[in-house]
């Protein structure tokens, strides 16, 4: 069949090197070729693999695989002992998985289509429990916890899990999205802006999670670094969607956590296979896709794909076939596989092959039914939790293979409508009701009534005593940052003065007054400049010297501009963020830093110094999210105007920016013409979100036209005036 020599064969194998002994190499592409011949390749296949291990063993220095086989990372003698009570936490389990549909249900029938989800959270119940029971840290002991991004639909679940610690009323979980007055109903997602106390991170819009905890991660890095706070007892968790994965911001920093080695980050992907629509890649295999895309930027990945009910199917699967029959079956197969009888998972998974017809023979069609996906298994989370906990040097990656709508009944679950469905029949409730095993009347099942078996009960005690162990209740958000002092006088005292007769923007005052503050005695190690690679334009890049770039590693290497005046100087301890070119990541990194009153009770300062163009227009919703967060910091829209870069295009003709930042109900947008209103506002919204706390954050217009820089009249509005006179 192949004729062709392998030489003439045009891939990723260089041939410009010598060969030492062609002989030799010869023979060991002889074995090969003899191997699959007498073996097939399921044979060649696993020696193939046999062999890379060996190769890995012997350090010969092969980069990895980015794709493994369909089967889980850790093999069971790999396993931990999961250390609690499985029984208990399947009846919690079962407790929050009622409550949890009871929510949207009866928020429905009072109010048809209003809208929740019951699939999202009933596929990932396993793998935020294992989470709340075994590793979340909570904020009790006066430290920050961990930071965990939740996914914005299974937003019921920690509702439902909430009310069960007593920590939510049954009131305010039958106001689920009526959050009508303040307080007495629960958003339908997740984000502080109308649960302050609650919810930290706004994750809904997809993709913006994935990307704010990357850069949280590293955010806390950089306050490690810089001595801020001690930030090495806290793990950043995103909860994301395989569908989610789509979005770029979900995958496209990637590279930047592996980069930099955030061992302090966990990303676990709810593979339920599905999304809104239908299935996330019915023609392939997302987690397959997912793992090269992890591995091939460095992550490390544990792939959590089938229940311990597997592994003895897997011990008996001397020929590989079922294990080729996991690597070729698609997800579109799988999904349908869900909704099937016994009879069809017989015929079509373990056949027509009679050997994998054989290693399923001792097992009932109910058996082969009830073969559950990895991400259903406690104990291989754990497992998989456990192993992402203690990696070090990269950040690792849980995909979990589940059931979109898993336990919610045949008409729900793994359809193509789970993620729209928002109502169970008496009947279907009946089903539920008996497979969570809870005592609920039948006469009462009609309302959905919500279920709580007692704080002195069992379960909840057994909730509660995992949770006071991790150090208090998660999520929660506080605000433990005490006010700052306003920055000294002198750092504004150059501005009211004017610029004579020279020539200056209002983008060089700015640039004056942020070196004035960094210099600032009560406030200046607080300052954190964020610049997506364009510090040179603005004129910061004496800054690169002053307070240096913030880089993990230091300086490896001499700056080619060593020795000049102001040289490129990378340091841990770098107080710039000067992240490259990217808007998003810059975006990201702003968000961490301007919530860290919040998440980790210090007051950080940023100022997002960026081309205006490249701003709301291009990261919008990001600062939507930030007005979520109810963030704090300055962003500067700079260069902006229709006036001076006229000839480069629509794109560059900003005259709307401002605009689409005034918009938002917390920013406080101005538009200084001159060099002391810049710094009047500036003096304002430091006083405003640091010193009295508001949870408004401000947007500045600035410009790159030169004239001459007016001198303040007495009239003029001074800081303490510029609420009333800018209407803000
Ligand atoms: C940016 C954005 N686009 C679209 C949506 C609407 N939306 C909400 S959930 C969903 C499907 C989610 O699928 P997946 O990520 O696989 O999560 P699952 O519910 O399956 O766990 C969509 C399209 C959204 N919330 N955000
Ligand atoms: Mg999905």
């Amino acid at each position: 069949m192949q004729d062709k020599p392998i030489h003439d064969v045009f891939d990723e194998f260089k041939h410009q090197l010598p060969a030492i002994d062609p002989a030799e190499t010869q023979e060991w592409v002889d074995s090969l070729d003899a191997l699959v011949e007498a073996g097939g390749p399921e044979r060649a296949r696993f020696v193939l693999y046999k062999l890379l291990k060996r190769a890995r063993q012997l350090h010969v220095g092969l980069p990895p695989l980015t794709q493994t086989r369909y089967i889980n990372t850790i093999s069971p003698e790999q396993e931990p002992v999961f250390p609690g009570d499985e029984a208990m936490e399947l009846r919690i389990r079962r407790l929050i998985r009622w409550n949890a549909a009871a929510m949207v249900l009866r928020a429905n029938h009072d109010y048809a289509g209003i809208g929740g989800h019951l699939a999202t959270y009933a596929s990932a119940a396993s793998l935020y429990e294992v989470g709340f029971n075994h590793f979340f840290r909570g904020k009790d002991d006066g430290g920050a916890g961990d930071q965990i991004f939740f996914q914005g639909h299974a937003s019921p679940g920690i509702y439902a899990r909430a009310y069960l610690e007593g920590r939510l009323t049954e009131d305010q979980l039958a106001h689920f999205r009526r959050e009508v007055v303040p307080g007495q109903g629960l958003s339908s997602y997740p984000h502080p802006r109308l649960m302050p106390d609650f919810w930290e991170f706004p994750t809904v819009s997809m993709g913006l999670g994935p990307l704010a905890a990357i850069y949280q991660a590293r955010f806390n890095r950089y306050l490690l670094h810089r001595g801020i706070t001690d930030t090495s007892g806290s793990r950043v968790w995103a909860f994301l969607g395989d569908g989610e994965c789509d979005e770029p911001e979900a995958l496209g920093a990637l590279h930047v956590a592996a980069r930099e080695g955030l061992d302090n980050l966990t990303f676990v992907v709810n593979c339920n296979l599905q999304r809104l629509d239908g299935p996330v890649r019915g023609n392939g295999k997302i987690v397959q896709e997912l793992e090269s895309v992890f591995r091939g930027s460095g992550w490390n990945v544990v792939k959590v794909l089938w229940g311990r009910e597997w592994d003895e199917l897997l011990a008996r699967d001397v020929d590989g076939v079922l294990v080729n029959k996991m690597n070729e079956w698609l997800d579109g197969d799988s999904q349908r596989m869900t909704v099937a009888d016994g009879t069809y998972i017989r015929e079509h998974f373990f056949g027509p092959d009679p050997r994998l017809r054989k290693i399923v023979e001792h097992l009932s069609d109910d058996e082969l039914r009830m073969l559950r996906r990895g991400g259903h298994d406690y104990r291989k989370l754990y497992a998989a939790y456990s192993a992402a906990v203690a990696h070090r040097d990269a950040p690792t990656v849980v995909l979990a293979q589940t059931v979109k709508g898993w336990t919610l009944g045949p008409n729900v679950e793994a359809r193509n409508i789970t993620h729209q469905a928002k109502k169970l029949s008496v009947e279907e409730l009946k089903i539920f009701r008996d497979r969570l095993e809870l005592p609920i009347p039948d006469d009462e099942l009609e309302g959905a009534p919500f279920y709580h078996p007692g704080m002195d009960s069992e379960p909840i005690q057994y909730m509660l005593e995992r949770r006071r162990a991790l150090g208090g209740p998660v999520p929660k958000r506080v605000v433990r940052a005490k006010p700052l002092a306003s920055p000294d006088a002198g750092a504004f005292a150059e501005f009211p003065k004017g610029s004579g007769t020279a020539a200056a923007s209002t983008t060089m005052a700015f640039t004056r007054l942020l070196r004035n503050l960094l210099r600032d005695k009560s406030i200046g190690k607080q300052i954190v400049p964020i610049i997506p690679d364009e510090a040179r334009t603005f004129g910061m890049d004496p800054l690169f010297k002053e307070v240096g770039i913030y880089s993990p590693l230091g300086q490896r290497y001499e700056p080619v501009d060593a020795e000049t005046l102001l040289p490129y100087r990378e340091a841990q301890d770098g107080q710039v963020l000067e992240e490259g070119i990217t808007e998003a990541g810059s975006m990201a990194s702003f968000t961490a830093a301007g919530t860290a009153f919040a998440t980790h009770g210090v007051h950080m300062i940023p100022f997002y110094v960026f081309y205006s163009m490249f701003g709301l227009q291009r990261t919008g919703d990001q600062v939507w999210a930030f007005g979520d967060t109810r963030g704090h910091g300055f962003m500067l829209g700079a260069t902006a105007g229709r006036t001076t870069l006229n000839g480069e295009g629509l794109q560059h003709e900003d005259g709307h920016s401002h605009l689409l930042a005034t918009v938002i109900p917390n920013i406080r947008a101005y538009d200084p013409a001159f060099a002391y209103e810049t710094a009047v506002i500036v003096e304002d919204g430091l006083r405003r979100m640091l010193v009295d706390g508001d949870d408004v954050f401000y947007y500045l217009t600035l410009y790159n036209e030169n004239y001459p820089m007016p001198p303040r009249r007495s009239s003029s509005p001074t800081s303490t005036t510029c609420r009333q006179t800018c209407g803000a």
